[in-house]
């Protein structure tokens, strides 16, 4: 076993101590132990063999054994015993959002509750909320809670989505009987989670061409095979639903397999309205005349209306505004002059600070701003203010080596702390050219005081920006409890800007208060929090998101010239 598979086990042994109601210090002893082999750089076996594993903070003699004891045979006498004693069905309850050891302790001594099952059967039997320290409100988060993980359990991110579907995508379009082809779904409308694929071609000879895709090495199981339509399973259990039409059809059935359903709706109704019938073969008025439409954009045109971009197809506006002919242009990848929000191996990223301004040279940009850790992230190499003014010199000088032809600037990714204050003071804050604050800890903090915590933050003027507003993983973790409404009108009051993480796994802002910010006058960021060079094209991930918010270039900060975004990362601190 590695380290990090050793560090698992010993978290999970950790949890499941607390369940039994262990001290917690004996409870915490392995948490701590977890997250210090985590840190290990040297060789585990080697550490275990000559015993300088000890000498590692949190890790004494009797962890050793049990280290060593996993790290050679994958097992531990006391784990057996412990998933002996305790159905491991409970670990599965800490993945509940909301629920924690001393809640799931509860739960087993009252209830006997020992798996998401049964948790979810006594939710639903109305039999949590009378337990003495849960209450109704804690079961409706519970119920909640158990949605979030039904939800994550069958959708996938959109890079893994992509990732699956690129092979079948490219089999389509090289196939010699296909005339049109194109993506459709959710991941045309490059939507935050995916539940399956959705393929559309035009040809003349759909039966041949789908027992063609049927028979493609990328195909685990054959769910349905009709004449016209193909579902198959892919890798990692991903569904793909594949449909053949002619050419005629085909503007018609990528309107409608791009959806979304709600945004097909008002479709309907509109041709309805107009005599029309539309469906996914075409739009015919009742006396069987065919509108014929070569492609989308002729559809929409036949309903009164501008084109609507894929991402806009969610019935959450766009049929105003295109009637309205006030479809923005929506910003591009092609847009970004730079990006903001990237580490080195200053903290916890791969690659030098030189690697990732080349790599941001190749893609044509003119800047890379750079936010390593601050201190409080002691466990991603966060910067001692030493480390900080190092970095600073070091920066200075490849600026010089560049001529003027190319730029980073010097950031930072700021913790911000429980009472909202910041992890530097302000004159060392004041030293760098721009601020992304962060929350990285105190998840549990209440509403209110979480809400309290980011205003105080943001009103500090050295913040530039908010970094991952939310906090949430997609998937995985649900944000935590905070008014973003307020928020985002601090932003707005005090000039500062808030980040769209593009990593595929945040993508944070959501797109709703992405929208809201931008209404509200607050500037856009689309930041990739790169950990390494290939990092960067996350920024694809966030531009997808700003165009489903309907952001132009002029409202995201890194899609304008250097002196213009030098400008505005200092227009905050400049105020007086
Ligand atoms: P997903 O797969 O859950 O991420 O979301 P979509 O939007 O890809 O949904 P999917 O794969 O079930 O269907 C693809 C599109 O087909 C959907 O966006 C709209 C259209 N569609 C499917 N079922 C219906 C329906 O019952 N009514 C209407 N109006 N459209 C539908
Ligand atoms: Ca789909
Ligand atoms: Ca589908
Ligand atoms: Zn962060």
């Amino acid at each position: 076993m590695n380290a990090e598979q050793i560090a698992d086990i010993l978290d999970d042994m950790g949890t499941l101590l607390e369940i039994r109601g262990e001290n917690p210090f004996r409870c915490r002893a392995y948490h701590n132990a977890a997250s210090s082999l985590k840190s290990v750089t040297g060789n585990l076996a080697t550490m275990v063999a000559d015993g300088t594993l000890t000498e590692i903070p949190g890790i004494g003699a009797s962890m050793m054994t049990k280290i060593a004891q996993l790290a050679t045979s994958g097992q531990c006498t006391e784990y057996e015993a412990l998933k002996v004693e305790l159905p491991t069905g409970l670990l599965d309850l800490m993945r509940v959002p909301g629920l924690g050891a001393k809640k799931i302790k509860v739960l087993r001594d009252t209830l006997n509750i020992t798996s998401v099952a049964d948790l979810r059967k006594a939710a639903t039997a109305n039999l949590i909320a009378d337990i003495k320290g849960f209450g109704a409100k804690t079961q409706t988060k519970i119920l909640e809670g158990l949605d979030f993980l039904d939800t994550a359990g069958t959708r996938m991110l959109q890079h893994t989505a992509r990732k699956i579907v690129t092979p079948i995508l490219k089999a389509v379009s090289e196939h010699p009987d296909v005339i049109r082809s194109s993506l459709c779904g959710s991941l045309r409308r490059r939507a935050e989670t995916i539940g399956d694929l959705d393929v559309l071609v035009s040809t003349n000879h759909p039966q041949q061409f789908l027992a063609d895709m049927a028979a493609r090495p990328e195909v685990v199981q054959i769910i349905a095979h009709g004449d016209t339509k193909l579902s198959v399973r892919l890798n990692q259990g991903a569904q793909c639903d594949i449909r053949a039409v002619t050419d005629a059809q085909f503007p018609f059935a990528l309107n409608y397999f791009t959806g979304s359903k709600l945004h097909n709706i008002v479709m309907r109704k509109r041709a309805i309205a107009r005599g029309l019938k539309l469906s996914e073969y075409g739009l015919e008025s009742d006396d069987g005349t065919a509108t014929v439409c070569r492609d989308e954009a002729d559809i929409y045109k036949a309903l009164g209306l501008d084109y609507i971009p894929p991402e806009l197809r969610e019935d959450t506006g766009e049929f105003a505004l295109s009637e309205a002919g006030a479809i923005p242009k929506l910003i591009e990848t092609e847009d970004l002059t730079g990006c903001f929000h990237n580490h080195t191996d200053w903290s916890d990223g791969d690659h030098t600070l030189e690697q990732m301004a080349e790599a941001a040279m190749t893609k044509g940009w003119k800047y890379l701003g750079i936010s390593d850790h601050s201190r409080a992230a002691a466990y991603a190499g966060g910067l001692s203010i030493e480390k900080v003014q190092e970095q600073w010199a070091k920066i200075d000088k490849l600026n010089e080596s560049y001529g003027g032809k190319f730029r980073i600037y010097k950031g930072i990714e700021c913790d911000i702390l429980t009472d909202g204050s910041l992890d530097y003071p302000d004159e060392v804050l004041a030293g760098f050219d721009f601020v992304v604050a962060s929350i990285h800890s105190g998840f549990g903090l209440d509403h209110g005081a979480q809400t309290s915590r980011l205003i105080k933050a943001v009103e500090n003027r050295y913040v530039t920006m908010l970094g991952h507003p939310t906090g949430r993983l997609l998937l995985a973790r649900a944000g935590y409890p905070v008014d973003l409404d307020a928020v985002i009108s601090a932003c707005a009051r005090t000039g500062t800007m808030i980040e769209i993480n593009a990593s595929p796994y945040r993508l944070d802002l959501d797109t709703p208060h992405c929208r809201l910010a931008a209404q509200r006058g607050v500037m856009i960021s689309i930041n990739p929090d790169a950990h390494a060079i290939y990092g960067l094209d996350d920024v694809e991930y966030g531009v997808g998101l700003a165009r489903r918010a309907g952001l132009s270039a002029d409202q995201v900060l890194n899609t304008f010239d250097d002196q213009k975004v030098s400008e505005l990362l200092n227009s905050k601190r400049d105020r007086t």
